[in-house]
């Protein structure tokens, strides 16, 4: 069993241990586990290269550390908890036991289709227990699996698909999304045209919609498992062996797919799992992000099942059928912990309290938010409607590079400031870096997140490209590995992070983060959103262009709106962080996974938007149009 840090002497002795002696740290933490042979070494790295190995010559499997490992306490507990699209719809739970069994069965279904250790298998699926059931049978056999989101355009896939020379893909007929259904297959068959390395497609029933089946390559899921045992002796895996490559969206267009392995995600997701959200017994967790991402990965399937936990998975949409769905869950589940992203409670607010009003949502204890920073605003409303005031808020602050939260407050543990990640996980060294690379100590600084040392769950190479993961995270500061983030560390020590670094604007000589400047704006309180981009100005040498959505418009009109909202930066930060210009607008460009397309938005703010590069992980691109009609200056 991991230990659970429970107070905060605690943790800053677990802190102080894990930065003085890391291996000792991490062996600590790598024991919890059950392994077939142990390691020989903890850790073997350098950041030039870079290479990094953690627990070497380990031998284990992950899902027998799920399953094996739980089955004796948790044969009969829930493990996943299935809610529907359609609340009229049945849900499913499977207990360890049973899911055991389904990936089991699905194991040998894999093998008896020629897939073998270090096989890739693309897994596009919509949130259902299959993908779960899926992603394991991989795990299971050493087949590595790559979840593409089934938001994703055919062409994405085929990205996706070409660059992993994934051999099989695994998929369903369609996909229910809200009072939408998603023609999954189709997109799959559109995209095989152009993928030679897929050898079979196997499709899962999910709304029963016709399909077309290609003799020889595509198989019934319901087939394939016909007959297949309910046992399947787990490969033995070597602790570097790879677990799964995640794509992640790259600053030129071509996608990066993030590289991580066996024994250092197994014990860094597990860990950070049960602290950061103080996971206890029984407890119900709901994390609402999609299996597609990071955040899925980690803390719907791996961090949590890897504890014994109940892990709720939801293959719907908030909005559906009314905007109170989530609030509807957590009371129907009676959820402990509930993990969702700024974008999802600044939508869900602009709602009112209304869907609120026959909720008790008293089970809840914890709240962690993922995915960006959270304005201080939605910070309050998820506090003090969702949390009734008694809930701690967890900041997590990560990435799909480092496997699991780094920087985050342990709820209920580290004390909480709205729009702050706080503190570093156990394990985790950040520094602040100036553009030249000179470390920034002690307090009130602000520069480039970096980390100085490595964790067992940061990634180990891009898939195919390790030349690219050296540019990317190992070269601009030599000897670290580059976030890409700006940070503050303030005069408690806390780190607040102040969005890509690339989004930094400095005008006249002042850097300014649009983190800063969007939260500021957004204090508003007819302002649902903002987004802040940098343009070439004559004098300043940047200008600050904000794009404002706004719930309403008062009685000013939209001039009035944009008056006030210069009026409020200017006395929330300082004059020097007033926008130049305001565009109202009616949504933001978003990817899929709700993070803001600044890129984008940049480019109309510089009049340059001949050409916007790769837009195919965005939201709704109709609003691009309309940006640019709109456009001032
Ligand atoms: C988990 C995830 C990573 C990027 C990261 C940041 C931003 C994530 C926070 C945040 C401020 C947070 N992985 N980010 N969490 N910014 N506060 N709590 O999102 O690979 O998809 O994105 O997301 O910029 O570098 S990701």
């Amino acid at each position: 069993m991991i230990r659970k840090i429970t107070t905060l002497g605690g943790y800053i002795r677990e802190y102080q241990e894990s930065v003085e002696n890391p291996k000792l740290f991490w062996t600590h933490q790598a024991e919890a586990f059950y392994w077939r042979k142990k390691w020989d070494k903890v850790l073997d790295w350098n950041f030039e290269e870079p290479s990094v190995k953690w627990f070497l010559n380990g031998k284990l499997n992950i899902t027998e550390n799920i399953f094996e490992r739980n089955m004796f306490l948790r044969k009969d507990q829930p493990a996943i908890i299935w809610e529907p699209n359609n609340p009229e719809e049945e849900g499913i739970t499977l207990t360890y036991e049973e899911l055991f069994k389904k990936v089991n069965q699905f194991a040998n279904a894999l093998q008896k289709m020629g897939i073998e250790k270090g096989d890739r298998v693309v897994i596009y699926m919509p949130m259902i227990p299959e993908l779960a059931i899926a992603m394991l049978a991989c795990a299971r056999i050493g087949a590595i699996h790559s979840i593409v989101f089934a938001g994703f355009s055919a062409k994405s896939l085929v990205e996706r698909i070409n660059d992993a020379q994934a051999k099989m893909v695994i998929t369903s007929d369609e996909g229910y999304r809200g009072n939408k259904t998603i023609q999954i297959k189709a997109i799959v068959d559109e995209s095989l045209t152009d993928c030679p390395s897929v050898e079979n497609v196997v499709v899962v029933e999910r709304t029963g919609g016709a399909v077309d089946m290609k003799a020889g390559r595509d198989i019934w899921w319901h087939d394939a498992i016909q007959d297949m045992p309910e046992e399947n002796e787990a490969a033995e895996m070597d602790s570097e062996d790879m677990l799964f490559i995640l794509y992640t969206s790259g600053s030129t267009g071509k996608p990066k797919g993030i590289v991580h392995t066996t024994g250092g995600y197994m014990v860094y997701s597990a860990y950070t799992f049960k602290n950061v959200f103080q996971y206890s017994d029984n407890d119900m967790f709901f994390c609402t992000a999609d299996i597609g991402w990071i955040t899925g990965h980690s803390y719907i399937i791996y961090g949590p099942l890897l504890c014994g936990a109940k892990t709720l998975m939801f293959e719907g949409i908030p909005t559906f059928p009314d905007e109170g769905r989530l609030w509807e869950i957590v009371d129907k589940y009676q959820v402990n912990q509930l993990y969702t992203a700024p974008t999802a409670l600044r939508s869900l607010m602009t709602y009112g309290e209304e869907p609120l009003d026959n909720k008790s949502l008293r089970s809840l204890k914890v709240l962690g938010t993922v995915g960006e920073p959270i304005n201080e605003e939605a910070w309050h409303w998820y506090h003090d409607h969702i949390g009734k005031g008694n809930c701690p808020i967890v900041d997590t602050w990560w990435q799909t590079e480092t496997g699991g939260i780094s920087i985050s407050p342990l709820a209920g543990i580290i004390p909480t400031k709205p729009s702050f990640a706080t503190l570093p996980i156990p394990g985790i060294q950040p520094v602040v870096l100036d553009n030249e690379g000179k470390e920034l100590s002690g307090r009130n600084v602000e520069g480039n997140l970096c980390i100085k040392f490595p964790w067992p769950g940061m990634l180990r190479t891009i898939y195919g490209d390790h030349e690219r993961c050296k540019n990317v995270y190992f070269s601009k500061f030599k000897g670290y590995y580059f976030t890409g983030d700006g940070v503050k560390r303030d005069e408690d020590g806390y780190y607040r992070l102040l969005g890509r670094v690339d989004d930094v604007i400095v005008v006249s000589g002042h850097n300014l983060g649009t983190a800063e400047i969007e939260n500021a704006i957004n204090e508003h309180p007819l302002v649902h959103e903002s987004a802040v981009v940098g343009y070439p100005h004559e004098i300043k040498g940047q200008g600050i262009y904000a794009f404002v959505v706004c719930s309403e418009l008062s009685t000013g009109g939209e001039e009035g709106i944009r008056n006030s909202v210069i009026k409020g930066v200017s006395k929330i930060i300082s004059p020097i962080a007033k926008p130049d210009r305001v565009q109202i607008v009616s949504g933001l460009p978003k990817t899929r996974s709700g993070k803001i397309m600044r890129r984008i938005l940049r480019k109309i703010a510089e009049n340059n938007y001949s050409d916007l590069g790769d837009i195919s992980t965005m939201l709704d691109p109709d609003l691009v149009d309309e940006i640019i009609k709109g456009r001032i200056g």
